[in-house]
């Protein structure tokens, strides 16, 4: 197994290892590199939906979105799909996944099944960095907050954009609000990572409504910053897996015209701690 930086900022590629048939030795180096890179990145790899469901158990337990429509035959996988009459993507705005729940799930494993011939990146962004790029300033008065995380505007029952998703979404009743620290310690490497996104943080504990979204806006645009990024670029037969404690993801739905669909199964988390940044607290 060869491990190779994509950027200076975030993620891997991880070459001489086919993920259908992965040893537990190898499965433990996966794991490994997961936790401490945010993002691994596998070419040529030829993993069927049954392939895909044992890998994801080989690495956790698998946790239902119970938002996403299922592949047929498996309700482990959600299927991340735009058809070609489609106005919307999923997941197209910087967000990281799950974070409206108590126990945030760990990450995805996202598999290519059908990329467009131009356009449908898939930008990563790490948030272990985006903590250390940020100012003491603001690392000092962020540190002891906690922020609120819902998914009612996405998927309730009136959120505009669930409408238009179609039969895409689903389960509209199942929303829920969730808080967590504003930097949270990654539950395995123990790092430090800026745990606000656009997508599903509405606000600050304890401050003021514009006091709270002045920091927040503040927080997302310094996360946001292109040097903490990276840009996917999907070929067919590619297999990514993101962390969603130390990273953010934005698909871009920059192919009209064209078709994608990819498969996702997402691996379950655990509650998430304030990390110890006691010289700033
Ligand atoms: O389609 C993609 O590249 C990712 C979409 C997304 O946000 C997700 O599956 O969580
Ligand atoms: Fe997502």
């Amino acid at each position: 197994m060869e491990i190779s930086p994509l950027c200076d900022a975030v993620g891997v590629t991880i070459s001489g290892v086919q993920l259908r048939e992965l040893t537990s030795e190898a499965a433990a180096e996966v794991d490994a590199a997961w936790n401490e890179h945010g993002l691994l990145v596998f070419r040529d790899q030829e993993l069927d939906e049954t392939g895909h469901v044992r890998l994801a158990e080989q690495l956790g337990e698998i946790d239902v979105n119970r938002f996403f429509a299922a592949v047929d035959g498996f309700e482990q996988i959600a299927d991340v799909r735009k058809e070609v009459g489609d106005e919307l993507n999923i997941g197209g705005g910087w967000h990281t996944d799950h974070s409206y729940d108590s126990d945030p799930a760990r990450g995805s494993i996202l598999v290519a099944r059908d990329v467009p011939p131009v356009g449908g990146q898939t930008r990563f962004l790490s948030t272990t960095l985006a903590w250390q790029t940020l100012s003491d300033e603001l690392k000092e008065r962020v540190a002891t907050l906690d922020a609120v995380h819902s998914s009612e505007h996405i998927f309730g029952p009136n959120s505009g954009y669930a409408k238009r998703m179609g039969d895409r979404f689903s389960n509209a009743t199942a929303v829920n609000t969730n808080v967590h620290p504003v930097v949270i310690a990654h539950p395995v490497s123990g790092q430090p990572c800026l745990y606000v996104n656009p997508g599903f943080t509405t606000s600050v504990v304890g401050l003021e409504p514009d006091e709270s979204k002045e920091l927040l806006d503040t927080l997302l645009v310094h996360i946001a910053k292109r040097e903490h990024a990276y840009e996917l670029a999907w070929e067919p037969g590619m297999v990514a897996m993101w962390d969603n404690r130390s990273t953010w993801h934005w698909a871009l739905n920059n192919y009209e015209g064209h078709r994608r669909q990819m498969h996702r199964i997402t691996l379950a988390g655990v509650a998430l701690g304030r990390a110890k940044v006691s010289q700033y607290a």
